[in-house]
């Protein structure tokens, strides 16, 4: 028999009881969510300032996005990969279209995208490359996150990541973020085949590199017959301001990783972006996965896109990023260290004040109606839904102002 949750507290006991403890999230407990709001089990509305971890970018149950999933899930879920099915080429279609590109590798989460970039960059090392088997080498930037399997935990200098879980892959040179010499010293290495690098850390705390690192990056890397890979699951989907973040500098990665908002939320739906040249080389059989590209999956990811595009996020973000860092950094408080972000991902690095940090003042926040999390201890990501109108964006400006105010 399956319980009725008729309270938050008897969901948080549920969960403690019956639930891995790999998390320790806020005490709200979300029952509805609508564009930027979610509302608790006993009504209360708040604005959801996480999104998901930037994955609910078009809002929570974008009408569009929910349509086309009803649509096709009364007609087939799920066909595998060993047929075909009628809406796999057109999402292809479009999606290689949307970001030019020649083919697209469909996954399911990111941490499977970022898996299947690194085999085709290894690959390509192999077949493209020429070097020497079980030789290829991946470079990767110290604060990454790229997801939780153990060879993506191999890539991390947190020690919450991979402490516990090894042997770790080997394979992996790690170098500085936002070190253009770093990156310059560790390409003289002839076995290297990639450079893996989100174009802002995300979970290091929005660490927005300075300008021109990734284009300095990835003439670098061009100038090595390096891959420069780009993973944009969190940074992507017009988080930053633009449809990508290395749009910002004009750099066209030579695999694209996607995921989170490329569902809208909805569902895990990743991909992985490149040319024939790279994307070729796996052959059938080599590569793939149970719902990689599974119809419900394809349907929701063109409408996520065409969302995207028909409310023009990407330029939203742009403007309402800019407000938010412009009031922010007018508040006058010893609790606020720095505002830094692009776009509609900023974070706000939290000086304790008064034996309080930023748990507090999110747990001040979930009171006064708005919900965020801290990355790591003192940092406090900020990353509404992208469909969060001006008027609504200063509303809860003014309630994160009142909660970091209200402990001086
Ligand atoms: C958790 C972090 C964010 C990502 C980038 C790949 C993935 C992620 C840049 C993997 C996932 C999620 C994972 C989630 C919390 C969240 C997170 F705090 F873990 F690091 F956003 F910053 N690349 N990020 O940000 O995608 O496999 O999860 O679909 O694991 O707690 P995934």
């Amino acid at each position: 028999m399956v319980e009725k949750i008729t309270s938050s507290q008897q969901a948080i006991e549920m969960e403690a009881r019956y639930g891995a403890h790999n998390y320790h999230p806020l005490d709200v407990v979300i029952a509805k969510g609508s564009g930027p709001f979610v509302w608790d089990v006993e009504g209360k509305k708040y604005f959801d300032f996480l999104s998901a971890y930037s994955a609910v970018n078009q809002g929570h149950c974008h009408p569009k996005i929910i349509g086309a999933m009803i649509d096709q899930a009364q007609k087939v879920t799920l066909t595998s990969r060993a047929f075909y099915n009628d809406c796999l080429g057109p999402y292809e279609k479009y999606v290689t279209e949307t970001f030019g590109y020649d083919k697209v590798l469909p996954m399911n989460s990111g941490a499977e995208a970022d898996e299947t970039a690194l085999k085709l960059c290894r690959r390509w090392g192999y077949d493209k490359k020429g070097l020497p088997e079980n030789q290829a080498k991946i470079i990767v930037c110290e604060g990454n996150f790229h997801g939780r399997t153990i060879t993506i935990i191999s890539l991390s200098i947190d020690p919450d990541a991979y402490a516990g879980f090894g042997p770790f892959t080997p394979g992996f040179i790690k170098i500085p973020y936002n070190d253009v010499d770093a990156l310059a010293k560790a390409l003289e290495d002839p076995m290297v085949c990639g450079f893996l690098v989100e174009p802002i850390q995300g979970e290091a705390g929005v660490y927005v590199p300075d300008d021109g690192y990734l284009k300095k990056c990835y003439d670098l890397c061009k100038a090595h017959n390096v891959l420069f890979i780009a993973d944009e699951v969190q940074t992507g989907i017009a988080r930053t301001g633009k449809m990508l973040a290395c749009d910002h500098e004009g750099v066209r990665p030579d695999i694209l990783i996607l995921g989170k908002a490329l569902s809208g939320g909805t569902m895990p739906v990743s991909a992985v972006l490149c040319d024939d040249d790279i994307m070729l080389n796996i052959k059938p059989g080599e590569h793939g996965s149970t719902f990689g590209g599974n119809p419900i999956a394809c349907r929701v990811g063109i409408a996520a896109l065409e969302v995207v595009k028909e409310e023009k996020l990407a330029e939203k973000a742009d403007y309402l990023g800019k407000i938010f860092r412009e009031e922010m950094s007018k508040v006058n408080s010893p609790m606020i260290k720095q505002v830094r972000g692009k776009g509609l991902l900023n974070a706000i690095i939290i000086q304790p004040t008064n034996g309080k940090e930023a748990w507090d003042v999110c747990v001040k926040m979930k009171e006064l109606g708005v919900l965020a999390k801290p990355t790591h201890q003192h940092i406090i990501r900020f990353a509404p839904p992208l469909v969060i109108t001006e008027e609504q964006l200063r509303e809860a400006i003014e309630i994160i102002k009142k909660a970091i105010v209200s402990f001086e």
